[in-house]
């Protein structure tokens, strides 16, 4: 007698019409038993967490190298598994071929913009229906970890440099030719905390928006990628006002990348830690289900494969682990887990 098979976050959210997914990783998804039995138990769908970037996708100028995404849509297949599409134009995880091309000129820009978005899409369209088309395309205010210098909303990237804001409308566009009933996605991170920074983000990111709308540019939803942090505040209303106003324009919104980055100031007991981490993603994931949001991506399932615990600028620098997932490392269900079935649940 194996252990019984209590139902999995996605069977959980299904029940209430919401979808649950996670990033996934094509590499562990084909070789790690435990991770693949994890992704099949808990992600109703799944977003590719590298596969789908530039540098994934057209590592060199023309040559196309699709075999890792199609890993992961075949699993999708096999496994009844909806893939969303991450990401066709962002500042990071751009081949060096693309920076410099995009610094050739504002035609040149457009051609290599155009040229992969169509290949990419004509590529995923029978099984990817919705793409970050743009991600990340707001500046970071004064205040954010990261606050980008002067004054503009826009980020500075290389697709800005060689276009100016027009490369938002030109990356939807193309999208929308090349996929017409593609839904086209615009992500966004830093929205989601009561801070004066993330509050000027969201001001920015609605007036990009219904600058976008007003314009006849092409967009349909919004993700809100959720890479909350303890160390800041959150507060139900001012997430509910954005999803709210977002929806008013006319637009759905996803939460695409959840997951929870505690402080330096983080308790040694885990039990503390973790009931943290739970309160934190029950508070901001039942305040996006009530106010409209019906489909929650956490960025990957275990710590064990987060950037959480690999990317150095954000992993705690004192030997812990970051719990920011619904599965700790041993791929174990914890006290995150217990706090995304009860917002899922209504409860
Ligand atoms: O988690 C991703 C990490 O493995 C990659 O090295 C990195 C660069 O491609 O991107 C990380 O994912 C990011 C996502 O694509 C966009 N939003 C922020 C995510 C975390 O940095």
């Amino acid at each position: 007698m194996g252990q019984p098979v209590l139902p999995g976050l996605e069977a959980i959210a299904r029940e209430r019409g919401i979808t649950f997914g996670s990033a996934v990783q094509s590499t562990p998804l084909l070789s790690n038993s435990e991770y693949a039995a994890a992704m099949r138990r808990e992600a109703g769908a799944l977003v590719p967490e590298w596969e789908g970037k530039w540098e994934a996708l057209q590592p060199t100028e023309g040559a196309f190298t699709t075999a890792p995404l199609d890993a992961i849509l075949a699993w999708g297949k096999a496994n009844g598994r909806m893939v969303r599409g991450h990401a066709l134009v962002w500042h990071k995880s751009l081949p060096e071929w693309a920076e410099t091309a995009l610094g050739e000129g504002p035609h040149r820009a457009l051609s290599i913009m155009e040229t992969h978005i169509r290949t990419v899409l004509r590529h995923t369209r029978a099984q990817i229906r919705d793409w970050d088309v743009v991600n990340e395309v707001i500046a970071d205010p004064a205040g954010s970890d990261t606050p980008q210098e002067g004054d503009s909303a826009y980020r500075d990237s290389p697709f800005f440099r060689a276009l100016g804001p027009r490369y938002i409308d030109e990356a939807l566009r193309m999208s929308r030719r090349a996929d017409p009933l593609l839904r086209l996605t615009l992500n966004e991170y830093g929205i989601e905390e009561d801070t004066p920074a993330a509050a000027e983000k969201r001001r920015r990111l609605l007036e990009l928006v219904r600058d976008l709308l007003s314009r006849g540019v092409p967009l349909d939803a919004v993700g809100i990628q959720g890479h909350l942090q303890l160390a800041k505040p959150f507060r139900p209303e001012p997430l509910t006002a954005l999803i709210t106003a977002l929806r008013q324009a006319g637009l759905s919104v996803l939460i695409t990348e959840l997951d929870i980055r505690e402080g330096r100031d983080a308790p040694q007991d885990l039990r503390a830690r973790d009931a943290l981490v739970a309160e934190r993603a029950y508070a901001f994931v039942s305040t996006a289900l009530q106010a409209g949001v019906r489909s929650v991506f956490t960025w990957g399932l275990s710590d064990k494969f987060s950037w959480l615990t690999h990317d150095p600028d954000v992993a705690l620098t004192d030997s812990r682990t970051h719990r920011g997932l619904p599965l700790d490392e041993h791929f174990r269900r914890n006290a995150m887990w217990d706090a995304l079935a009860r917002a899922f649940a209504g409860r």
